[in-house]
């Protein structure tokens, strides 16, 4: 097949991520042998090195873009919401030996760190904003992974009309980037309930879908291979590719 127009048609099926209804290039095996072409590029060529580009304040988009499955309405989140949070629990265990659990006030009482980033949705859409919250890499040290840790979970408040839960995954690397941001607060105010409260994941070196927004519980595990569907994440368990970085 012409190269070019296999990329093009794989791209604008890329397009196609984060709609509930993308699910036809599951069956496409030349869409998953592209990402994990692609896959192995960037990671050659980028690494997790590198730092995304931070903007000055007067780059914020005006309006932070929501797209993402619905705000959850579970009856566990929509009393957590009513409660402003007292009731959150941010949950860390796994293969960690300090497993350990995060009140909202103990997230904000520790180092916060700031950062004005693109977020880069893989539909082709990109918003700027001013993230603020603690550093991935805090959490995950306090933790102590374990020698046979790998890879850290986020499992998420939220599910698709299929009752299936959103949920995401970096490596330990990943996690202790320096922009990998758990985030509390978005333009100046405590994050809404739309763009991902009470605690959201910001990695602005990668694909708006690793963000994992309503997190619930940090996992740090071996393997993902037993989680959801084994990809390591919502999207990548419907072929989209695991690394996504930009
Ligand atoms: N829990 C959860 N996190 C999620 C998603 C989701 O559906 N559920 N969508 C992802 C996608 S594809 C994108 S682009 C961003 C959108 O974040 P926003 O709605 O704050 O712009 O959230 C990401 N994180
Ligand atoms: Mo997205």
């Amino acid at each position: 097949m012409n190269r070019k127009l296999f990329l093009a048609s794989s791209i604008s099926s890329a397009l196609a991520a984060c709609s509930p209804i993308g699910t036809a290039l599951n069956n496409n095996a030349g869409f998953h042998h592209f990402l994990g072409s692609a896959q192995g590029l960037s990671e050659a060529v980028i690494g997790t090195h590198g730092l995304a580009r931070e903007y000055p304040e007067s780059a914020i988009s005006s309006v932070y873009r929501i797209d993402s499955l619905p705000t959850p309405t579970s009856a566990r989140y929509m009393d957590l919401l009513a409660g402003d949070f007292r009731g959150y629990r941010l949950v860390v265990d796994g293969a960690v030996d300090r497993t350990s659990t995060y009140t909202l006030a103990q997230l904000r009482a520790m180092p916060q760190q700031t950062q004005i980033t693109r977020h880069d949705c893989v539909e082709g859409w990109s918003v700027i904003g001013k993230w603020s919250g603690v550093h991935l890499g805090d959490i995950v040290a306090a933790a102590q992974p374990r020698e046979d840790a790998r890879y850290v979970v986020f499992h998420c408040f939220d599910r698709d009309d299929q009752g299936t839960q959103y949920y995401e995954s970096l490596d330990l690397h990943q996690a202790m980037h320096p922009q990998a941001l758990l985030g509390l607060r978005l333009n100046g105010a405590d994050v809404d309930a739309d763009h991902g409260a009470p605690v959201r994941l910001r990695v602005p070196t990668q694909l708006g879908y690793k963000s994992a927004k309503w997190i619930s519980r940090i996992e740090v595990v071996g393997s993902f291979a037993n989680i959801e569907g084994g990809h390591g994440g919502y999207w990548e368990d419907q072929g989209y590719e695991w690394y996504a970085g930009i």
